[in-house]
């Protein structure tokens, strides 16, 4: 039988640079051909060959209630009757920012974009705004979209292809972004001491997924947070991953330390392009058309993926939805650890509600270096056998995975099966 996804990826890649619209997916880490999917339903996806999947991956986060959820398909119908776009003020809008600020009380208020990288471009550019300086401080590792100032080291993608800087980004934009170790508190310490009072803005995610999962270091959170508030730098926790992802109020909640501004995407979508970011009001009212500070959009605010986004998010809020999901993503962890253990092969696992890291090394990592020194050859392999028995990981060994409210028992118990059978692989 002619396998359609090679097919497919050939024809792709007469019209779309590498096939794809996003380097990730080309494979070109791991190998092989990308899966052309043409259906996903719950925790399953089709490709184009009729073959189900398992989904780790659910569009790296958005679906966290399954695909082709009933309730949000329902919604989007219902609204996209009454027209895609408007290009003017929707009640919606109001709505979903309404309950943006409820979720997420560090933001006073907020706007509307289509994407993490506008969130991150825009939030930069208040910061530049409010504090009228140009330097910004990010970390190794760390991914926030690919906007200039921001592909400098990144790590989701320009990692993946071992260059972590991008050509194209001039060096008269790149010079104003200092990159430092994640969770080295003395490398911290010694950039604030020589250039703090220059720095118009730290942007981290607290909980890195885009050097696979990293967690940070309490003591250095709240050093980032002393010293933004010392030399009056503004902190933006970059939660386009982490919010409503690993718990309702994202890693701020979790580790309870207050940016000054945050970014948001994926989940507050549903699956269609919204972004925001936010912040404390005197921030925010920087601007256009109150401040200075430009920032636009056609499509901010569409009322369409602002519906999906919005039903996502009252549905998150059931009773007990992140308990049951965090439970179900550490079955799925400690299950693979423990038959990994059992085939011999050095691997490690964690979670942190429903995303996961899973590590081709003796202890889990904690910074760029190390994540850097896992195995990325035994990943790979095991990759490709994990999609061969129809389970779906992300296709690079720096990338977190993601699990949905919509994945069962089964799904796990299944996983953690054709893990085992991965893992023997890797002895032969
Ligand atoms: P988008 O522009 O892709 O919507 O968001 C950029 C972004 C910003 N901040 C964080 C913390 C992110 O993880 C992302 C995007 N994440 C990647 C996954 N590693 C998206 C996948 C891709 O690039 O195709």
């Amino acid at each position: 039988m002619i396998d359609k996804n090679i097919n497919l990826f050939k024809l792709s890649q007469k019209f779309i640079p590498g096939g794809v619209n996003s380097p990730v997916r080309a494979f070109s880490s791991v190998g092989g051909t990308p899966i052309f999917f043409k259906k996903g339903l719950g925790s399953r996806l089709w490709d184009e060959n009729g073959k189900e999947y398992i989904d780790y991956i659910n569009s790296w986060g958005p679906m966290i209630l399954g695909h082709s959820h009933p309730e949000i398909i329902k919604t989007v119908q219902n609204v996209a009757q009454d027209s895609l776009s408007f290009g003017a003020p929707t009640s919606k809008e109001l709505d979903i920012a309404e309950m943006l600020v409820k979720l997420v009380p560090s933001m006073e208020q907020v706007r509307l974009v289509s994407s993490g990288t506008e969130a991150t471009m825009s939030a930069i550019r208040v910061a530049r705004g409010f504090t009228s300086r140009d330097r910004i401080i990010k970390f190794e590792g760390c991914y926030h979209g690919h906007s200039d100032a921001l592909l400098v080291k990144a790590g989701s993608g320009a990692l993946t292809f071992g260059q972590p800087s991008s050509a194209g980004v001039p060096a008269d934009v790149a010079k104003h972004t200092h990159t430092l170790a994640f969770n080295d508190i003395k490398g911290l310490e010694k950039c604030f001491s020589e250039i703090g009072s220059d720095i118009a803005c730290v942007i981290i995610e607290p909980i890195v997924g885009n050097m696979n999962l990293i967690l940070p270091d309490i003591k250095f959170l709240r050093t980032l947070r002393q010293l933004c508030t010392k030399y009056e730098t503004i902190l933006i926790f970059d939660e386009v991953m982490t919010g409503f992802r690993v718990s309702l109020g994202g890693a701020q909640e979790l580790y309870g330390v207050t940016p000054d501004m945050t970014t948001l995407g994926k989940i507050i979508g549903g699956g269609l392009p919204v972004g925001a970011f936010g912040g404390k009001k005197e921030i925010m009212q920087m601007l256009a058309p109150l401040g200075p500070v430009y920032q636009a959009g056609t499509l901010s605010g569409n009322p369409v993926a602002v519906a999906a986004g919005l039903k996502t998010l009252e549905l998150i809020q059931a009773t007990g939805f992140y308990k049951e999901l965090s439970l179900v993503t550490t079955k799925l962890v400690e299950g693979m650890t423990r038959v990994a253990r059992e085939k011999g092969v050095k691997f490690c696992a964690r979670s942190v509600g429903g995303m996961f890291g899973i590590y081709f090394s003796e202890l889990p990592p904690n910074s760029f270096d190390e994540i850097m020194n896992s195995d990325r050859e035994k990943f790979n392999k095991f990759f490709h056998s994990m999609l061969e028995q129809g389970i779906y990981f992300g296709p690079s060994a720096f990338e977190a995975g993601f699990v949905s409210a919509a994945h069962t028992e089964k799904d796990i118990d299944d996983t953690i099966e054709a893990s085992s059978k991965a893992f023997e692989s890797l002895n032969d």
